[in-house]
């Protein structure tokens, strides 16, 4: 169960991040109300949600997901694959930093949380334009400490492992694109979706997050007996945002 969020509002300069979709430039006002049901939705899951304030020198900060990656035991904290993210990671580290022990992926390695999957005590790893081997291994290190088994995928089409594929309980994948069918997941239930930008799903304590706008996703998702909130999530898209990428959960 997760009792904490960390959240943090996106700032003025929210359009001026990184991106690779042609969807426009986000409206501030839809931003922020998207933002808002976010953080309620999380609140309805039973999750306390801390929300920092932005840093208007880090247009890509509410995307938090991609700074740390938080088990039980400790708080891993990133190293930032995009270079101009660097430094992002310090507001969450000074808030994780009364929660749990803090561990650092260190140079030459990089990594962002939104290669990093779990599945109960196994960590699956996307080895994309972000997250580098050394990072991969960095974080095995850290985590097979506490008994946490890791393993790597390669990413190709898609920013990172999590846009593409995640796990929403129940022994369940929501994948699309190069994940659905991959032999790796062979394990697992699988919803593989052909709305590509719906595979980013968020389990927050049993109920379902699914971004609004993918009927085929949702009445699937729903097949499986469990509550499940539609979030209009558009402007963070157009910053190749989702869903799982606006908080740190734990
Ligand atoms: C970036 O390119 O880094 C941001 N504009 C989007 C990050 C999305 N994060 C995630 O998928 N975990």
């Amino acid at each position: 169960m997760f009792t904490r969020a960390i959240v943090r509002t996106p700032g003025e300069n929210f359009c001026d991040g990184i991106t690779t979709s042609r969807l426009g430039r986000p409206d501030r006002r839809k931003t922020l109300e998207q933002h808002t049901a976010y953080c309620d939705a999380l609140r309805d899951c039973g999750v306390e949600v801390s929300v920092l304030t932005a840093d208007e020198r880090f247009p890509d900060g509410c995307f938090v997901e991609d700074t740390a990656v938080v088990t039980e035991d400790c708080a891993v904290i990133a190293r930032l694959g995009a270079p101009e993210r660097r430094g992002e990671e310090e507001a969450i580290a000074d808030a994780l930093a009364a929660f749990r022990p803090l561990r650092r992926i260190e140079e030459p390695a990089t990594l962002d949380g939104g290669d990093v999957m779990r599945v109960s005590d196994q960590f699956y790893v996307g080895l994309s334009k972000r997250t580098n081997a050394e990072g991969a291994l960095q974080l095995t290190s850290a985590l097979s400490e506490h008994g946490h088994v890791v393993s790597t995928i390669p990413v190709n089409g898609v920013l990172h492992l999590k846009t593409g594929v995640t796990f929403v309980g129940d022994n369940t994948l929501v994948a699309t694109g190069e994940f659905a069918g991959r032999d790796e997941f062979n394990a697992f239930c699988r919803i593989d979706v052909d709305e590509t930008a719906a595979a980013n799903c968020l389990n927050v304590n049993g109920t379902i997050l699914v971004p609004a706008g993918f009927p085929k996703t949702a009445s699937a998702l729903r097949r499986l007996r469990r509550p499940v909130i539609e979030l209009d999530i558009s402007e963070f898209r157009k910053m190749d945002g989702g869903l799982t990428c606006l908080s740190l959960l734990f």
